[in-house]
């Protein structure tokens, strides 16, 4: 299809926030680079670090383009290399006897973050047919943050980025731009320059902070208090909106939740000093002032309340509805779409995504017998890793995925499919507005099919072919229906990227919100979490997005040797950088080599999120699964964590 040097688009469907337009310049069947669309609004010619890399993973020696099956995984560890029929054939008979056996809850759907692509939904609306199975619940990236606007002001949206040029200040509250939203920067740096003031808040001192005019390292999951405290220091002058009543609702219990605690201790729970906080309300009171929430504070014990404590911030300081103000937290990147034919509601039962582990192991009544894991990496990616492992190595279990992951190493069958370059689908972004379309610059390996083409292909197999007849373009055009009697065409997306029409600049401009009174719901309780840290495990570990990798996609030979762990050299007494040392929690321990960096907090212990369980670098081994206090999230980084020298562990364990 390509002719030499052809140049051809398509979109990352990379789980971030950016969702770029990309330019490939194609020979042959091969993509010789790929750079950002320098059309779209929003990518403006330039990719990620990542992803301007991905070349290195499309065509890396590692990726699995044939299928393979084990016939017994235990005794014989033995992959076989099979045709896709033989692979599918054994997949449908496992699915009927299983549904047959023990009924359909007995089967889970796992699909994760490995394309934002909506096609992927189809994967979803097979196992609805087919069973309904058992799916999962709430979400390991977002859950608490989601629930807590949710129950706020009825929706999760965002002001549009491009109002950001509108604003006085800029809180960027517990977010990394220059790691995971990058293309948030040029926004950034041209209101910079336009005379808005930019604040960082977050626990970890990383490269954003160079970017702003302020930056204050708060305790880790001090926001709430925090935002209490900005707020108390502002009723205390007379600077909270007058109005607010009008608009929101339990104004007397919020205001005497401001009032249990003194400016002083509100700062002092928030691990901040009362300069801090003083110059921080002085910054916010001067609006238009506007919140950009990032995703890593909620995930916490207490996520979802942080989250809430600054929505309620927002509103009483009269930064809802006005241009420049806001508190944007996500883009809702299915909103344009009709993904009506999936509905969760339908499942017969569903395990919480943070607890997938231990969810699988006491799943009764009946026991789950199969998996099938498709775009996701649970194993490494969400905690108790060695819980999901073994849940995965005791059960029937599907991945379907382009690399030997440390979850396809637990599977019975795997299944190749297409890489982003040669995937076929539509995607919104969780961090702007515009719609794109995703199509294959390059034909994938001989064999090689995208998620939807496999469920085709199984559908068939069981019976459910008349639900899954309709081609890859017709299921695009599906999705795009309800943009469709808005007058827009598929064309036009094959053309360019599509604002989304529902999308509004401002939020809430006339200040009424779709909860159930048409007001702000504000926080009225606030019970302070007590930290986990204590002198035997001092620290909290911090396993954080880099810029260097998407979640688990890394490449083989970054895997080598014990994974980084960066702390104030303080915070590891008798230890010297650049050591081999033991990284220990309650649950289980790996081995680190120490980073030292003395801008860093002395009670957190920071990791590169991802890292593979077969390489000894998943930081997910650490941490217990758990769900946060709404939204069933992942409580990501509150395990507390020591460090110590390998000799130390053996006497122990003599
Ligand atoms: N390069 C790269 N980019 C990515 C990803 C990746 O793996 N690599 N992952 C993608 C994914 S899955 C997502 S969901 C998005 C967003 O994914 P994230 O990378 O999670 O997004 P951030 O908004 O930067 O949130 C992380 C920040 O939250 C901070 N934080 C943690 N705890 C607290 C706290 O208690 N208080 C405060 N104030 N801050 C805290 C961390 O220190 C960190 O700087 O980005 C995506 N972008
Ligand atoms: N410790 C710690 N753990 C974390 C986080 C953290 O900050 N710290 N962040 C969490 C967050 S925010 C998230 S969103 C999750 C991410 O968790 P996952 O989404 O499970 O992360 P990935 O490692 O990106 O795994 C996605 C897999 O999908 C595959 N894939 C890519 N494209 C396709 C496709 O089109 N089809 C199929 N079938 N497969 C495809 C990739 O090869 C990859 O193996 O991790 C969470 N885990
Ligand atoms: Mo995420």
């Amino acid at each position: 299809m390509n002719q030499p040097g052809k140049i051809l688009r398509t979109t990352c469907t990379r789980d971030c926030p950016d969702a770029c337009g990309i330019i490939a310049t194609v020979e042959g069947n091969r993509v010789l680079r790929i750079q950002g669309d320098p059309d779209h609004p929003v990518t403006q010619g330039f990719l990620c670090k990542r992803t301007s890399r991905y070349l290195k993973r499309q065509y890396d020696p590692s990726r699995i383009t044939q299928p393979m099956i084990r016939r017994s995984k235990k005794a014989d560890r033995e992959w076989e290399t099979v045709s896709l029929d033989v692979a599918l054939d054994f997949a449908a008979e496992q699915l009927l006897h299983f549904r047959e056996k023990y009924g359909p809850a007995s089967i889970m759907n796992y699909r994760c973050g490995g394309s934002m692509g909506l096609m992927k939904l189809t994967t979803d609306y097979f196992f609805q047919e087919f069973g309904p199975v058992t799916i999962k619940s709430g979400d390991i990236c977002a859950g608490a943050g989601d629930a807590a606007q949710e129950k706020d002001f009825g929706i999760v949206d965002s002001h549009d980025a491009g109002d950001l040029i509108n604003s006085k200040t800029i809180i960027i509250w517990g977010k990394n731009v220059y790691c995971s939203h990058v293309h948030l920067l040029p926004i950034l740096k041209k209101a910079k320059s336009q005379g808005t003031r930019l604040v960082l808040i977050d626990p970890v001192q990383h490269r954003t902070a160079s970017l702003c005019d302020d930056y204050v390292q708060i305790r880790p999951g001090g926001d709430a208090a925090l935002a209490f405290g900005l707020a108390r220091w502002l009723l205390d002058r007379g600077r909270l909106d007058a109005n607010a009543a009008d608009y929101c609702d339990h104004c007397d219990e919020y205001r005497a939740l401001l009032l249990s605690k003194s400016v002083g201790e509100w700062a002092q729970s928030a691990g901040v000093t009362v300069e801090e906080l003083e110059r921080l309300a002085n910054f916010y009171s001067q609006g238009p002032s506007a919140i950009l929430v990032g995703w890593g504070m909620q995930r916490r014990q207490y996520g979802s309340a942080s989250i809430r404590a600054i929505d309620a911030l927002a509103a009483v300081s009269g930064n809802l509805g006005v241009g420049g103000g806001g508190v944007s937290f996500y883009f809702p990147r299915r909103s344009a779409f009709d993904t009506s034919f999936v509905d969760s509601s339908l499942a017969p039962r569903s395990i919480p995504e943070p607890l997938l582990g231990p969810g699988i192991e006491s799943a009764r009544n009946p026991r789950i017998e199969m998996v099938w894991v498709s775009a996701g990496n649970p194993v490494a990616m969400i905690p108790e890793s060695r819980t999901i492992q073994r849940c995965l190595m005791d059960r029937f279990t599907v991945v379907v995925d382009c690399f030997m992951t440390d979850t396809a190493q637990c599977a019975d069958i795997f299944l190749p499919t297409t890489t982003m370059l040669e995937d076929d689908d539509i995607v919104g972004a969780y961090g702007h507005h515009w719609l794109n379309e995703v199509r294959p610059v390059v034909g994938p390996p001989e064999g090689v099919h995208t998620d939807y083409e496999i469920i085709q292909r199984m559908a068939r197999r069981v019976g459910l072919e008349g639900w899954f007849k309709d081609d890859t373009e017709s299921w695009k055009r599906r999705l795009f229906a309800d943009l469709e009697k808005q007058g827009f065409s598929l064309e036009q997306l094959q053309s360019a990227p599509i604002k989304n029409p529902t999308a509004k600049q401002v939020l809430f401009a006339d200040r009424k919100f779709p909860t159930a009174s048409g007001k702000v719901n504000l926080i009225c309780h606030y019970d302070p979490p007590t930290t986990r840290i204590n002198d035997a495990f001092p620290l909290q570990l911090m396993a954080i997005s880099t810029d260097e990798a998407q979640a688990s996609q890394w490449q083989p030979e970054t895997q080598l040797g014990p994974a980084p762990v960066t702390v104030h050299p303080d915070a590891a007494e008798g230890l010297n950088e650049g050591e081999i040392v033991l990284l220990a929690s309650e649950l289980d321990t790996i081995e680190v080599q120490l980073v030292f960096d003395s801008n860093q907090r002395t009670d957190i212990a920071i990791m590169k999120k991802g890292g593979w369980l077969s390489a000894g670098r998943c930081p997910n081994v650490l941490t217990r699964a758990e769900l946060t206090d709404d939204g069933e999230c992942a409580v990501y980084y509150e395990t507390a964590v020591r460090l110590f020298q390998a000799a130390n562990k053996m006497t122990q364990v003599v």
